[in-house]
């Protein structure tokens, strides 16, 4: 799909008003995540011994952080490049360390709507359907490329 100008603006905009709120977005995304699907929760090494999310933990933040951040960075690849080009060594790397801990190909979609839902509740009155169009379009095409490269790494 063509991504335009208008729709890497949106994805960057967006994140750059919930960047100011990293402690509670990132906590809400993980929480999301585990709403949905609460098997997934003893993969991350962070919160297997954990009952409740931690509030605090640097890992969580940052790991939340990545998710958005490379979401981010592919919206803009899509418009500037019609693809999502990740550098080869993060993508291996990205394949191992997702195969490594057990992600399977369902698991993206449950990462999706958490990210989507978290991106709903931190914007409020700002978030639309464009918005949403935009994300899920820039997710989608990273997730792609992660998958594939599990793949290949199996
Ligand atoms: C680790 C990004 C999807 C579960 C990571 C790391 C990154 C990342 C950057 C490595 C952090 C580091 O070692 O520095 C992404 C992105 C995704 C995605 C961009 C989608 C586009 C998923 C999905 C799952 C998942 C669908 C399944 C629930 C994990 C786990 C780790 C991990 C369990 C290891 C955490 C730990 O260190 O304990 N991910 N991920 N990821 N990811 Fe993902
Ligand atoms: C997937 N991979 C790494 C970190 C994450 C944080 C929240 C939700 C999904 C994630």
């Amino acid at each position: 799909a063509t991504f335009t100008e208008k729709q890497e603006a949106l994805v960057k905009e967006s994140w750059e008003l919930m960047k100011q709120n990293i402690p509670e977005l990132s906590v809400r995304f993980f929480t999301t995540v585990i709403e949905i699907a609460p098997q997934v929760k003893p993969m991350f090494s962070f919160l297997k011994d954990t009952d409740e999310i931690p509030q605090n933990n640097p890992k969580l933040k940052a790991h939340a952080m990545k998710v958005f951040k490379m979401t981010c960075e592919s919206a803009v690849q899509l418009r500037e490049k019609g693809e999502v080009v990740v550098p080869d060594s993060t993508l291996a790397y990205m394949g191992a360390v997702h195969v490594k801990k057990g992600v399977i190909d369902p698991h993206f979609e449950v990462v999706k709507e958490a990210l989507l839902r978290t991106l709903e509740s931190g914007l409020g009155d700002k978030w639309n359907e464009e918005m949403k169009g935009a994300w899920s379009e820039a997710y989608d095409q990273l997730a792609t490329a992660i998958k594939d490269e599990m793949k290949a790494e199996r």
